[in-house]
């Protein structure tokens, strides 16, 4: 039921400053109309920006990594005390078997494991089924639990007349400020139209024009309009789709709740499988596999920096410490994204996503005084730090009483601009989820602030999905190079399902030339642990984690 007035669920000290936005929309909005708008910040002036206020650029919350292949590197300390800690104690204690027994004999056997269900998993386990090969997805929770269900604005691909993938190309590059992989990027821009004509084979539902042309939306940093969406939950239809099809096929076996803790190695250095602790309990599940297949997301619920973050509880860095203990280097994790626009106010939903598209259909960020201060769309990493700036230095965010800072996000003002109805017709999850609260989107904003939302940088790939380590291969957030420094918008859509397929399709290839191992075991443990011994570490938790520590759930 709605309450009385739309203000009534505000903080009495807050009601006043949304008033004034209210008041200020029409003028706003006749400024919009006549062309004038904050500008967007030169080269030199951006670069100033992050490098001030910027969460990535503050000296403390780092540490330095001290073993492994990217030994040296300064990472943010959340990953580092993961990266530096012993295995988890049922992994202990396999250790000690697997010397003795010459390796580890399988509950489990399958071609291809694929760990982690979101969305890189699932594109990878089709792609691999249809490539006639057996598979396992090994999920922590549930099959489809992941950031991938949570996406809400879109999905870059350009497939208008206006664009082109080398105009794709030189977005991402810039947006990454030229610190990604050329060839992952080529890889990514140009699979993109095959994988939205997959996606729609596949029965997903875009938004589209009544003569069933698919719309299209800017995004921050991006120079054509190229966003396709499905609403605001495109990530949930995307998922729709993905788990239809995977349920179709023969071959995939699904084994929900068993988060991997580590990777199986043979002899010759080559992986072969992995140990899963099923939740809850934690008894051990042996899975022997031809090629193994990373697809774990990212590492928002470590919370860098004490940020809030929107990630599922899943996303705890698994991935990261797996790989880099088995020797596979790791790159740009000194970057994180703060997407610009997590919620502040209800304070229950701290750090949720309130998707770029609205800016992108021009909700506008204003300050205390209801004055727009940063261009709207610009990269992401852009508009966080100009939110940290107007809210530290300018001193000019809305405060809480109980001691929270943000902007305000005019979503009204897109009625405003495209006409009634537009924002329960765009945003149809979000819409219905506030007014249930009691917030009408179409006539209050909302409380912003930046919340940790992705992981830049991961495990170093091949175009292929490969890595350095025979017959692992990994996929989606928890890999780096894509994004380089900093990701644009709908860009890890299209990341998860291009090289999901990619690291599917060369998983599946390299198990029909090998075969399962006898001496399936943890030497690349041992040789971890002798590293961290060597360097003087003693380790006080264990990784991975698995979950974070609070709430409800609970790390086993
Ligand atoms: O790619 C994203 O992170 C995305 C589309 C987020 C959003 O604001 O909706």
């Amino acid at each position: 039921m709605m309450p009385s007035s739309p203000l009534s669920l505000f903080p009495e000290a807050l009601r006043e400053s949304v008033r004034m936005v209210q008041r200020s929309r029409e003028s706003r909005l006749a400024k919009r109309q006549r062309g004038e708008r904050v500008e967007p910040l030169s080269l030199s002036d951006r670069r100033a920006l992050l490098r001030e206020f910027h969460p990535d650029h503050r000296e403390e919350g780092r540490a330095q990594l001290r073993v492994g292949p990217s030994q040296g590197s300064w990472l943010p300390e959340e990953l580092v005390a993961l990266l530096h800690a012993r295995p988890r104690p049922l992994v202990m204690d396999l250790m000690e078997r697997a010397r003795t027994h010459g390796g580890l004999a399988a509950s489990l056997t399958t071609d291809v494991l694929v760990i982690g269900g979101g969305g890189a998993g699932c594109a990878a386990a089709i792609v691999a089924a249809e490539a006639g090969v057996r598979v396992v997805v090994a999920t922590k929770l549930r099959l489809g639990d992941s950031n991938t269900v949570m996406a809400e604005g879109g999905i870059q691909v350009a497939d208008h007349e206006c664009d082109s993938p080398a105009q794709h190309f030189l977005d991402v590059m810039g947006g990454g400020h030229f610190s990604s992989d050329p060839d992952l990027v080529e890889a990514l821009v140009t699979a993109g139209p095959a994988v939205l004509r997959w996606l729609e084979e596949l029965g997903m539902l875009f938004d589209k024009y009544p003569t069933g042309r698919m719309k299209v939306r800017h995004g921050g940093g991006t120079s054509r309009q190229r966003l396709h969406a499905a609403g605001d939950v495109t990530g949930l239809e995307l998922m729709r789709v993905l788990k239809d099809r995977l349920a179709c096929l023969d071959g995939i076996t699904v084994v929900p709740f068993a988060p991997a803790v580590e990777l199986l190695t043979d002899e010759s250095g080559r992986a072969v499988g992995a140990i899963l602790e099923q939740l809850p309990g934690g008894r051990p599940l042996i899975v022997h596999a031809k090629a193994v297949l990373l697809a774990t997301g990212g590492l928002g619920r470590l919370h860098l920096n004490g940020f809030p973050t929107s990630n599922h509880h899943g996303a705890t860095a698994d991935g990261l410490v797996l790989a880099y203990r088995a020797g596979v280097p790791l790159r740009d994790l000194q970057n994180c994204q703060y997407h610009p626009t997590g919620v502040v106010f209800p304070e229950k939903l701290t750090g949720l996503l309130l998707t770029e598209k609205f800016r992108g259909l021009g909700a506008q960020l204003l300050n205390r005084h209801g004055d727009e201060f940063v261009f709207g769309l610009e990269p992401r990493d852009v508009t966080t730090a100009a939110i940290i700036r107007e809210c530290s230095e300018f001193e000019n965010g809305v405060h809480l009483p109980g001691g929270g800072v943000g902007v305000w996000l005019d979503i009204p003002l897109i009625d405003w601009i495209h006409g009634r109805g537009a924002i329960e017709r765009e945003f149809p999850g979000r819409f219905k989820e506030y007014l249930h609260m009691g917030l009408d989107l179409r006539q209050v904003p909302l409380l912003a602030y930046p919340t940790l939302h992705y992981q830049n940088g991961g495990v170093v790939i091949f175009p292929n999905g490969g890595t350095d380590m025979p017959g692992l291969f990994a996929a989606g957030e928890v890999t780096g190079g894509v994004h380089g420094r900093n990701r644009l918008m709908g860009n890890a859509l299209l990341e998860i399902l291009v090289f999901g397929r990619r690291a599917g399709a060369a998983a599946a290839a390299f198990a029909k030339g090998a075969k399962l191992a006898v001496d399936a075991g943890l030497g690349h443990l041992e040789a971890y642990l002798e590293q961290l011994d060597g360097a003087g570490i003693q380790p006080v938790q264990s990784s991975p984690r698995l979950l974070p520590a609070y709430g409800t759930v609970r790390p086993v």
